[in-house]
């Protein structure tokens, strides 16, 4: 096998076929770790080169649709040559240089892609949000990842204008809009007229990438700071092996791009194949556009969280039989056997499993063609050494329950965070024994199948949304009916799980209509922070359980209800 530091020079000639035949030819192993890695020039130029060359097909890279008819689709040869043109807006007009943070806030347009592969041609970080943020989320991660640059849409433009003067590191705004605002750099108009002469920066594997917020059980969400190791292990043959995509593939993930899921499969899994990405704008969520646009475009493989398959499943539609689809997967919180059987009867096709975290990325999975066991979330994919574990890192024996932890010592696997960037507290506190702890509990099978049961802590995973409790309970603390308030999981038909408030109210609150204050509150959560994170349940307490040193009993509220007090 052919490798370079950058690991995409083209193979031997005898080796090229296979990549075209679809049959990967692996260009490393699992557990290489070379000095030098990076996305753009190693796998994007490459399948740009193999275009070149007429070793591809004519499927584009990107493909990217919305409601109104319109269309975008991008051969690999263009996105190289507008990622380049990204890459010196970014550097020569934006001043950023490599290491600076980005704040990256866009919905899915294909400016996106642009603006990813542009940063890690530049080895500028990305720190990816979701356009459901408010100006106060936008204040926050602004503030605490001293982010030099931001690009986002006009819709949230006014939001970072409400909160800029307060984050004294941001120097440059980036609009992406076909309007012009005062203050900020026109993207579209930049990428249009800048240079696309760039040398792609020789970055090390090491080097850092990515940063994305992750909720946790206390406090504000945290940074987990990814290397560009995280694009690498995408070209590991186990990897690979997940999906088996191919460059004849047209792939789509459903995931909002400001979550890791969207970062690896929409772009780093897709990629390394050679595939299409296939992109539907998708504003609002809606299971109708979801079941046309599968049977109108040639997907053939399709991710979402558990939640969006349920949904498809609750709503009656006449046929779900999709002319190109080969295969599903799902991802981002738990997926029950009896919607992965439901979805093969109604559909044909095999509905997969995968699992991982902000923290981890892809961490086990079923891989295409492995035995599915229903419930299951498949097997650790190397490099990842996934073990059970109990409080103090010992491996615990099969189907035994326990927390989930990836072994990393004496090696940390590639594809794991760095850290929480700027808190060596929190770090250290995920590190268990030899192993990082995900948090999640779990069992494993005697032949390495992993069964997931929930989480250690008290973070909500509602239709695949990681929430903190304390983002909800400060959100509803500066409601005046809110004397205080606990935030915990609860089980739900089609989310999986919601979130729920238990509120005491005020003394001056207390003869109000319950079922409009439940309104009131929702709505004034969903004003003050990213709206996934609303209590779909409020109940109204006369007080909280709490220990005797005054601490609030989440644990106690959640176990009832899960009915397992
Ligand atoms: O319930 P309501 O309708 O009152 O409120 C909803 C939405 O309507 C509202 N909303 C959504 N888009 C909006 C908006 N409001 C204003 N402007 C918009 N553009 O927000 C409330 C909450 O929305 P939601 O997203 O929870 O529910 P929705 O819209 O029904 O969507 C359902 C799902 C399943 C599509 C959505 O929950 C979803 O995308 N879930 C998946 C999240 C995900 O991708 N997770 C992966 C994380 S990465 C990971 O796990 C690591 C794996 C390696």
């Amino acid at each position: 096998i052919h490798k370079s530091c950058h690991g995409f020079l083209p193979a031997p000639r005898h080796l090229r076929c296979q990549f075209l035949s679809g049959a990967e030819a692996p260009r490393w192993n699992d557990h290489d770790t070379p000095e030098e890695f990076n996305f753009a020039s190693g796998v994007l130029d490459y399948w740009t080169q193999m275009e070149k060359e007429g070793k591809r097909g004519p499927n584009p890279a990107l493909w990217w649709v919305n409601d109104q008819g319109d269309e975008v689709k991008w051969s690999f040869r263009e996105m190289t040559d507008l990622t380049r043109r990204a890459a010196n807006v970014f550097t020569q007009t934006g001043g950023l240089r490599q290491g600076d943070h980005l704040a990256l806030i866009l919905p899915r347009v294909p400016e996106w892609w642009l603006v990813t592969v542009g940063c890690i041609r530049t080895g500028i970080v990305f720190t990816p949000g979701t356009t459901l943020m408010k100006a106060k989320d936008i204040l926050y991660r602004l503030q605490v990842s001293k982010a030099k640059g931001i690009i986002t849409t006009d819709t949230l433009a006014p939001e970072v204008d409400s909160v800029a003067s307060e984050c004294p590191a941001l120097k440059i705004k980036f609009l992406v809009s076909d309007h012009s605002r005062e203050g900020w750099l026109d993207f579209r108009s930049l990428i249009k007229s800048a240079s696309s002469d760039h040398t792609c920066v020789k970055s090390k594997t090491m080097d850092p990438m990515a940063i994305f917020f992750t909720s946790g059980t206390s406090g504000l969400p945290k940074m987990a700071k990814h290397n560009q190791g995280l694009a690498l292990r995408s070209s590991f043959p186990s990897c690979r092996k997940l999906l088996q995509l191919k460059t004849s593939d047209v792939f789509w993930c459903l995931s909002d791009p400001g979550w890791i899921l969207a970062v690896l499969a929409s772009m780093f899994e897709a990629w390394t194949a050679g595939s299409t990405v296939f992109i539907h704008h998708l504003p609002r969520f809606d299971p109708n556009v979801i079941v046309q646009t599968l049977s109108k475009y040639p997907i053939t493989q399709c991710l979402a969280a558990p939640s969006v398959f349920r949904m498809i499943l609750q709503q009656d539609f006449t046929s779900l039989r999709f002319p190109t689809l080969e295969h599903t997967c799902a991802g981002g919180e738990a997926l029950l056997p009896e919607e992965q059987e439901q979805w093969r009867r109604q559909t044909g096709v095999l509905l997969y499993q995968v699992y991982g975290q902000s923290e981890t990325g892809i961490t086990c999975g079923i891989l295409r063609g492995m035995k599915i066991k229903p419930g299951s979330m498949g097997k650790a994919i190397p490099p990842f050494d996934v073990q059970i574990i109990d409080d103090k890192g010992d491996v615990l024996p099969p189907n035994t329950e326990g927390n989930i932890g990836i072994r990393i010592k004496p090696t940390k696997p590639i594809g794991l965070f760095m850290c929480y960037q700027d808190d060596p507290v929190k770090t250290a506190e995920t590190e268990c024994g030899d192993f990082y702890n995900t948090g999640d509990r779990a069992t494993m099978d005697a032949e390495g199948y992993i069964w997931f049961l929930g989480r250690s802590d008290d973070v909500i995973n509602a239709s695949g949304y990681r929430i903190g409790p304390t983002e909800v309970e400060n959100a509803l603390a500066e409601h005046p009916a809110v004397a205080e308030s606990a935030v915990v999981s609860s089980p739900d038909p089609i989310r999986g799980e919601v979130v729920k408030a238990f509120v005491v109210l005020t003394p001056q609150f207390l003869s109000r209509d319950r079922d409009q204050l439940t309104k009131e509150l929702q709505e004034h959560v969903k004003s003050v922070t990213a709206p996934y994170k609303y209590p779909r349940k409020v109940e109204f307490v006369p007080e909280l359980p709490k220990t005797i040193t005054g601490k609030i009993k989440r644990n106690e509220l959640r176990k009832k209800e899960f009915g397992q007090l």
